[in-house]
């Protein structure tokens, strides 16, 4: 007989709880460490063995500035309540598994490849003990609790929950501590059990809900957003046509009641924007359409190839061939101020520039590969383009940046520089969303 989930919940609240958690990631970690330092004894399970060692020896492995977690990571270590290990079978006495595993989607054909998630459920349902509770946090199309979880492991009497993650690169720990989460438990008794965990570093809102509608309400939430940024790049582009200034647009829209337009830009990049809405698409039956999060997408992965255009339309003025040209891209990250690149909207504008364009240097503040001096960057650059709106990049000096260029040449692709700052020290520019002839005064 399944023992009870009350005698589960029960050793959660004491605190006597074996936890497990399965991915050691941007999510994994940080949840890890909030949970043993809460009380638990936590075993991290991670297929990187250089990652186990880092963490074992009290370091974290996440370079990004993550405030708190460092120090948070060190001090659980050293206390021996997390302990990193690559051998799965180091769970079976655990009672309580989160899974935190990447769930890609194929860019051929947008449909979700849950080979880690599959791949971790097998291994739970051959090594956990029948009344165990495995949380999946990673984001997952609607239906795939019920398709991929449930039917490996609730057969070996294991509950099963989805509690999605909603992390960003910077704030990791705080968004963990303060945003709200959905319990997603086709049981009450579950979902008790998930608030008693969860409540234990938590302090917002814990809803509880059934499986299918935590699965949709975490891809919807994504979608929205990238629809919404999609509207953003829209209006930019009919902007630039018809000699507007969407910054301005924005600012003014955004004063009207229950509008508030998101910020376009050079693109939509990180492990999240990019991948949630096709996951909600993937729930459709075949020959079903998702248009508006299809056009969306579309229309967001299509902007590192608006700002090419505006490089070449810059470049042809000034009669610079391409072969000859160089060009200085500022930011490499997905987000301002993070060492992240997954899905870099930036390595998409260099695969498009690369065949073309002479040469082609990047700077980047957090980018190991790429943090040198921004100036020595700049230096006999053409044209620089603005991919990232980092902090570093809104205090540039423009009059020493265009002094040390070839040719003063920019393209800003974040609406960092007003118009009158590019014009002021020299710079023949364009702005994603303000048109050739705008009388406004740009963006910033
Ligand atoms: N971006 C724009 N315009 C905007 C906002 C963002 O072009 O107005 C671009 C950014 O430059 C970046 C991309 O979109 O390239 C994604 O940016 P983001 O701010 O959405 O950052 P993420 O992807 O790290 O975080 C999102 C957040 N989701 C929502 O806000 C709904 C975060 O709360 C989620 O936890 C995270 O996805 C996730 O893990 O799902």
């Amino acid at each position: 007989m399944t023992p009870s989930v009350d005698a589960l919940r029960s050793r959660i609240e004491s605190g006597h709880a074996r936890i497990g958690v399965l991915g050691l990631g941007y999510v994994g970690l940080p949840v890890a460490c909030l949970l043993a330092n809460s009380g638990f004894r936590v075993t991290g399970i991670e297929l990187k063995a250089d990652r186990v060692a880092t963490i074992n020896g009290g370091r974290s492995p996440i370079e990004s500035r993550e405030p708190g977690l460092a120090a948070l990571l060190a001090s659980v270590v050293a206390s021996g309540r997390l302990r990193a290990t690559s051998d799965p079978a180091e769970l079976q006495d655990i009672e309580v598994v989160i899974v935190a595993v990447e769930t890609p989607v194929d860019p051929s054909d947008h449909r979700p490849r849950y080979r880690a998630l599959k791949a971790a459920c097998d291994r739970l349902a051959e090594t956990l003990r029948s009344g165990s509770l495995v949380i999946v946090e990673s984001t997952i199309a609607p239906g795939t609790m019920d398709r991929v979880v449930r039917p490996v492991l609730e057969p070996r009497g294991i509950h099963v929950g989805h509690c999605p993650e909603r992390v960003m690169p910077g704030r990791l720990l705080q968004n963990l501590k303060t945003m709200s989460r959905v319990l997603g438990a086709d049981s009450p008794e579950i979902a008790d059990a998930m608030r008693a965990l969860y409540s234990r570093y938590v302090n917002a809102d814990l809803d509880a809900t059934d499986l299918l509608t935590a699965e949709l309400v975490k891809t919807t939430e994504n979608a929205y957003r990238d629809v919404n940024i999609a509207f953003a790049n829209q209006v930019a582009l009919i902007c630039q046509e018809v000699g507007g200034d969407v910054w301005k647009v924005r600012e003014l829209v955004n004063k009207s009641p229950g509008r508030n337009m998101l910020f376009p830009g050079a693109g939509v990049g990180g492990h999240c924007i990019p991948k949630d809405p096709w996951l909600l698409a993937s729930a459709l039956p075949a020959g079903w359409e998702a248009s508006l999060i299809r056009a969306g997408r579309e229309l967001n992965t299509n902007m590192p190839a608006e700002v090419a255009r505006l490089i070449a339309e810059l470049l042809a003025k000034e009669k610079i061939p391409n072969a000859s040209a160089c060009i200085a891209i500022l930011g490499y990250s997905y987000l301002e101020d993070s060492d992240d690149t997954r899905d870099s909207p930036s390595a998409a504008l260099i695969a498009l520039l690369e065949d073309e364009i002479g040469s082609i240097q990047v700077h980047d503040p957090f980018v190991r590969e790429y943090c040198r001096d921004v100036h020595e960057v700049l230096h006999g650059a053409d044209c620089a383009v603005v991919m990232v709106k980092h902090s570093e990049y809104r205090q540039l000096d423009l009059l020493a940046a265009a002094r040390a260029m070839r040719t003063p040449l920019i393209v800003d692709g974040r609406g960092v520089f007003s118009t009158t700052a590019l014009r002021a020290a020299g710079f023949r520019h364009r702005t994603i969303g303000v048109g050739q002839n705008t009388r406004s005064e740009g963006a910033a």
